[in-house]
């Protein structure tokens, strides 16, 4: 039935605005009363608001605000400040680290300089949010599990480009700023250490990534399965059961033999998600640094067959004269 296919909330409750829990001291101030909205009510709460305004969420937004506007400034100047070009060729527009020359040296703005300033920014924004997300748990008396997960990307984003430029000892190892540039980035970093694909941690990311995406579509499908029985209530359902959880619970006893909890789905996903991050990011720093030639290292460890003889002996082309 169509209401069973529908991504937007099908039902909206409208009661008086809430401000939410009451916390002592300035750490519990918000902004504004709230408001309510029909449109975002079809994808979420309708109230919006009140907002918490802390000098960590500022701050960061300024420097968002920041890193945005060199690289946007950036790809406007190498279009020469033609706004109708500047629209058109936006995706193909890049902002670049410095060359390798110039090692983990500062560079002129024009050579790199800018790509470290958005870089260095850009970064203090993500870190800033994160004291936030952090802070904002503690205050209202939750867990950190927000922070942790949010801090095993952040992970991956600074290896990609911090971490791993510096054990590589030069900026230019670093991702660039652009749409299709850091396309171009990834697969070329790909082909540059010998495919990816061989890359266990690759693998291992691969497999949470894709294990993530089937976790939460069983747990949507199955909690939108008896939301009509209150399903959606799930944290009542952990104390009473209530025949919405038991009935999810015999579904899958019956197609699988076992059933995740109310509780356990929600550290499988968690773990999941984190999991395609941290080892992502683990697979990053061994590239280029402990693991030259990732198909090189696959056929040494008999993942992956050599070539067959009727072909020259492979050698990794970067380590020939002038590769
Ligand atoms: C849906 C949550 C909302 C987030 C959104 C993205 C920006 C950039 C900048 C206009 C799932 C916000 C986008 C703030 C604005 C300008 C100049 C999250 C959701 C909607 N990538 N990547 C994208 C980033 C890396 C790769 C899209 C960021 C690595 C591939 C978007 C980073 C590698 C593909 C984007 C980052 C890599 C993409 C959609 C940082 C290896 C795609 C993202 C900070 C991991 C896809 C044109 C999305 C695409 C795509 C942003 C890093 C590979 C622009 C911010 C270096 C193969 N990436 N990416 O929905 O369509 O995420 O590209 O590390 O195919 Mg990427
Ligand atoms: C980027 C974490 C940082 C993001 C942060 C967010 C803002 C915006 C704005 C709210 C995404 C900051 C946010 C600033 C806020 C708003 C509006 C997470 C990021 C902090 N790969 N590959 C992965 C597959 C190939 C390559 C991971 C598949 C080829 C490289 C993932 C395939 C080549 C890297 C994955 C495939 C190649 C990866 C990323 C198939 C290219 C990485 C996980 C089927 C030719 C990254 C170890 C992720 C990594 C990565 C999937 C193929 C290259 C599992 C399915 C062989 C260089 N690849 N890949 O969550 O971790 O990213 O590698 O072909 O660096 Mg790959």
């Amino acid at each position: 039935m169509a209401e069973y296919q529908n991504i937007f909330t099908q039902v909206q409750i409208r009661g008086p605005g809430y401000a939410g829990v009451p916390v002592e001291g300035t750490a519990g101030y918000r902004v504004g009363q709230g408001f309510f909205s029909y449109w975002l009510g079809k994808l979420g709460d309708a109230q919006v608001g009140p907002v918490y305004l802390g000098w960590t969420g500022i701050a960061s937004l300024l420097c968002g605000f920041i890193a945005f506007e060199i690289i946007g400034l950036n790809m406007f100047a190498s279009v020469n400040w033609d706004p109708i070009q500047f629209v058109r060729q936006l995706p193909w527009l890049a902002l670049e680290p410095p060359a390798p020359a110039y090692g983990l040296r500062i560079p002129p703005l024009n050579e790199g300089g800018w790509w470290l300033m958005a870089g260095f920014f850009l970064t203090l924004s993500i870190l800033l949010w994160w004291v936030r997300v952090y802070r904002r748990a503690r205050v209202l008396g939750m867990g950190t599990h927000l922070a942790w997960a949010f801090a095993s990307a952040i992970f991956l984003y600074l290896s990609l480009g911090f971490i791993r430029p510096i054990l590589m000892g030069a900026w230019a190892e670093a991702v660039p700023f652009g749409i299709f540039p850091h396309l171009d980035w990834t697969a070329a970093f790909s082909i540059r250490y010998g495919n990816l694909f061989y890359n266990p941690f690759h693998m291992l990311s691969i497999a949470f990534l894709y294990g993530s995406a089937v976790l939460f579509a069983m747990h949507g499908a199955t909690i939108l399965a008896v939301s009509h029985f209150g399903g959606e209530r799930e944290v009542e359902q952990i104390v009473d059961r209530g025949t919405a959880y038991e009935r999810a619970a015999l579904f899958w006893r019956w197609t699988m033999g076992f059933n995740a909890t109310a509780e356990s789905i929600h550290r499988w996903g968690w773990w999941f998600a984190v999991l395609v991050t941290l080892t992502g990011g683990i697979g990053i720093l061994l590239t280029g640094t402990v693991v030259d030639n990732w198909y090189l290292w696959a056929v040494k460890h008999g993942v992956a067959p050599m070539y067959p003889a009727v072909f020259p002996s492979v050698a990794d082309p970067t380590l020939v004269p002038g590769g």
